[in-house]
């Protein structure tokens, strides 16, 4: 099948750089946002996202003229749903947004259109939720036009280069819609495309995620362990991990993101009866950032009155991305307890997030601090000196929530280092 013309709704974290993907690689590519502050950055050049090359992207498309942004949704060859699909206070999913983006589309479609789902969305979504929507058009799916779920692959960080070079899987209603999409996706691919049904890439797509949160909530178990028993879990982690056929992830502060912290529970949702490993999984990385300052608290006694420099608040090492972060629950588990935070996030300027004020520059931060948190794993922090801190800060005490800092030179400063899954001695 070709395809000229190409409308992309949601111009996030996953739409934006497809749109762009696209555009440069010679389709007519309508962007599409409902929120009105994205409309007009983009227009005037800039982009609401933090993302390595992204920037270049966005404005060689739009150069080309290939890649235009609209409030509306256009009539095209083909449409792309790339919207949020948040959970709800009761952790189920809301899929309003999807559920919107395929009633604009509606009165657009045309025979032979091909309509794709990218939005991470509970098993079923695709036949049981969008396709009636679409159907209201008067048109069958699978018969008059094409619809296909497309689940979307990339790692935060590295979202460019792994849009085109991941694997694909691709889930069509019946065969001639895998297909159609897979003409589409092949434009800038590079990866294998896999083709099935949109209830198992539907599935795919859950499974990868979830699976990535189960191995993390035993490595923050076994972090837990580790402090009970007095050994470090980062040694015994290594040490594991030279089993041929053991590969056990680093535990940490929590796990956050706008991903896996939240599609494990879509399953859940689902089945709650059947996801009971899975359910668990999730309370215990939903546990970590209360573990972090219980652990604190230990180690340090009452923190009521500590003045407290957290440095990173996004949800994991080099992004700017700050949404479901740990690090910003850690900071309000910690005011609560009475401490002061001062928190430094190389990649947000800003006077305040979420309640916590920030220090435009790290030492700033450091300055007259009782205790300094690590809490993300930024390259940047490395390369702290232990004799600048030790200097800045009212109090010698240091928390490691990532491992990132070595012991021998700052207790050599004078700090009580306590790390996350070692015991406080
Ligand atoms: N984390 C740990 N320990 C680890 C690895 C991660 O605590 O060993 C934490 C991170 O700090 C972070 C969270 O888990 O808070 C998630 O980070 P991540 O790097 O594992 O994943 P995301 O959420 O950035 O991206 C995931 C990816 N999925 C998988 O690796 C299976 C990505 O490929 C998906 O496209 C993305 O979710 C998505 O959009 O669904």
């Amino acid at each position: 099948m070709v395809f000229r013309k190409l409308c992309v709704l949601g111009l996030g974290y996953i739409g934006l750089p497809t749109a762009s993907t696209f555009a440069t690689h010679g389709l007519q590519v309508v962007g599409v946002d409902v929120n009105p502050e994205v409309v007009h950055t983009l227009r005037n050049g800039g982009v609401h996202i933090q993302e390595p090359g992204l920037r270049t992207l966005v404005q060689a498309a739009l150069r080309s003229g290939n890649l235009t942004i609209q409030s509306q949704p256009a009539e095209a060859d083909a449409f792309i749903i790339a919207v949020p699909t948040p959970f709800r206070e009761n952790k189920l999913a809301d899929l309003r947004a999807v559920e919107a983006a395929a009633q604009a589309i509606a009165p657009l479609l045309r025979k032979g259109n091909l309509v794709v789902l990218e939005s991470t969305s509970p098993p079923l979504t695709t036949v049981g939720r969008v396709a009636p929507l679409l159907e209201r058009s008067g048109l069958r799916s699978g018969e008059d036009f094409y619809l296909a779920y497309v689940p979307e692959r990339v790692l935060p960080g590295a979202i460019l280069r792994e849009l085109i070079e991941n694997d694909r899987v691709i889930g069509g209603v019946n065969r001639a819609s895998a297909e159609a999409a897979r003409d589409l996706y092949s434009l800038f691919v590079r990866g294998e495309i896999l083709l099935t049904d949109a209830t198992t890439a539907e599935m795919v797509k859950l499974m990868e995620n979830t699976y990535r949160d189960v191995n993390i909530a035993i490595a923050n178990e076994f972090a837990r362990l580790a402090e009970r028993f007095g050994v470090s879990v980062w040694e015994a982690i290594e040490l594991a991990n030279r089993h041929p056929r053991v590969n056990i992830l680093r535990p940490g502060p929590g796990v956050g993101g706008h991903c896996i912290s939240v599609d494990p529970w879509f399953l859940v949702e689902a089945a709650p009866e059947l996801a009971r490993l899975i359910r668990t999984a999730r309370e215990v990385n939903d546990g970590q950032p209360h573990h972090v300052v219980e652990l604190a608290r230990l180690a340090f006694g009452e923190l009521a009155g500590w003045r407290v420099a957290a440095l990173g608040l996004a949800y994991k090492a080099d992004v700017d991305d700050l949404r479901e972060s740990p690090a910003i629950q850690i900071c309000h588990l910690l005011q609560k307890a009475g401490a002061e935070v001062i928190a430094f996030e190389p990649y947000r300027q800003e006077e305040q997030v979420e309640g916590i004020r920030l220090a435009r520059e790290l030492p700033s931060a450091l300055q007259g601090a009782d205790l300094l948190a690590v809490l993300v794993a930024h390259r940047r922090f490395r390369s702290l000196s232990p004799s600048f801190a030790a200097q800045a800060m009212r109090r010698r005490c240091a928390l490691d929530t990532v491992n990132l800092l070595q012991r021998a030179p700052w207790e050599k400063e004078g700090f009580k280092v306590v790390k996350l899954g070692e015991g406080i001695g």
